[in-house]
């Protein structure tokens, strides 16, 4: 019954495409080499919470988007148009994809038509997939993450009271397979500082105590234990960091590249006029490594300076995907840093531990405080990975 409303719906939808095609194809009647061959290969995978159409793109220079229809989960006929795909269709073989989150277990169908720039469209395929219930195995394994730490390797989950269930981590040490029973507490993270020190793969599953049911799927992580040894400052010059960008503008010669000059007394400073906070530095440290603790220098020239109280730093691989490294409180005695500095002395450092996180670019936020934002110097510690 599911299919046949669908199929129904979807001619519905069909029918008034086609009436708009055939007035903007006029003109084109005769073009017979423009009309378009069906997709190829056409497949659904359902994992958990998701469906996954895929398919081979008619070879063509006119391919202009695929249509895919699907009934969204109240059962009406939705249509979502790719236009993007991996390979070149111009001049050989292309592949598109289209994922469909579902949180229920019925059957979905996808009915996928290739279009040309000038309008024609290729013959129709379908496919279906049965999404899975999610059981609470599978539930909890959905939240795990395994994580390299200084401390450890660290798992992760999130916990939920009514989910007893365990979390089995497996892993070769020496060549020998080795499985570790993780009770799903409410702490939420647990390390273990006896795992192996070198890169090692970690499949994960989950049982449900009540009834020792699996998981129906598995994750798989690559974590080691940090060695602290291998950790330095990272340099911040041959080549020197560069500041990308800098929401709070300036004050007078206090440039952000004052944050990584390496002298702790020259300060960045935002403009005197500056907008409303959060105010941003993007810095590219133009070197990859894993972070593991960053250190700051306050302002020490001015005895009154007050206006910043809380950061927070972000740290990223490609300057697009940002990681928050957790959000800090930032209260410097800044008449004490004051008096240091007349006095020819620097006192401590402000130092965070971040989680071990690959890093290049780096952002600076100052959330909130007073209306500007300052800082002397900021230090970053990791591992160098090139
Ligand atoms: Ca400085």
């Amino acid at each position: 019954m599911l299919y046949q409303s669908f199929l129904k719906k979807a001619s519905v939808a069909g029918g008034i495409l086609m009436a708009f095609l055939s007035a903007s194809c006029d003109d084109d009647d005769a073009v017979t080499s423009r009309r378009i061959t069906a997709v190829r290969q056409l497949n659904a995978q359902a994992s958990h919470g998701e469906v996954v159409v895929k398919w081979l793109n008619p070879r063509s220079a006119e391919l202009s988007h695929i249509d895919v229809l699907y009934s969204d989960a109240a059962g009406n006929v939705q249509t979502a148009k790719v236009t993007e795909w991996v390979g070149d269709p111009t001049t050989g073989i292309s592949e598109g994809e289209f994922r469909l989150d579902c949180s229920d277990s019925r059957r979905r169908f996808f009915s996928v038509t290739a279009y040309t720039l000038s309008g024609y469209k290729s013959p129709t395929d379908t496919v279906s997939a049965l999404a899975p219930a999610i059981t609470k195995a599978d539930h909890l394994l959905s939240t795990v993450n395994v994580k390299s730490a200084i401390d450890g390797v660290r798992v992760t989950w999130t916990y939920e009271k009514s989910i007893e269930a365990d979390i089995l981590l497996s892993y070769t040490d020496g060549g020998v397979p080795q499985t570790r029973s993780i009770p799903a507490g409410e702490s939420g993270e647990i390390w273990y500082s006896d795992l192996p020190a070198t890169l090692t793969t970690y499949t994960v599953t989950t049982v449900y105590r009540r009834n020792q049911s699996p998981s129906s799927y598995s994750l798989s992580f690559n974590a080691m234990i940090v060695n602290t040894e291998n950790v330095v400052e990272i340099p911040k010059t041959n080549p020197t960091w560069m500041v990308l960008s800098n929401s709070a503008g300036v004050f007078g010669e206090r440039v952000p590249e004052r944050l990584f000059d390496n002298n702790a007394l020259t300060d960045w400073h935002s403009s005197a006029s500056p907008p409303p906070k959060p105010h941003f530095v993007v810095i590219d440290t133009r070197r990859t490594f894993y972070i593991v603790r960053y250190e700051m220098y306050p302002r020490s020239d001015d005895a009154n300076a007050n206006s910043q109280n809380v950061h927070r730093i972000w740290v990223s691989e490609d300057n697009a995907n940002w990681t928050d490294t957790g959000t800090q409180s930032f209260t410097p005695d800044y008449p004490a840093y004051k008096a240091a500095r007349d006095a020819g002395q620097t006192l401590d450092w402000f130092k965070y531990d971040t989680e071990y996180l690959p890093a290049r670019y780096i952002k600076v936020e100052m959330v909130s405080g007073g209306a500007y934002s300052m800082l002397g110097e900021l230090s970053l510690f990791g591992i160098l990975t090139n």
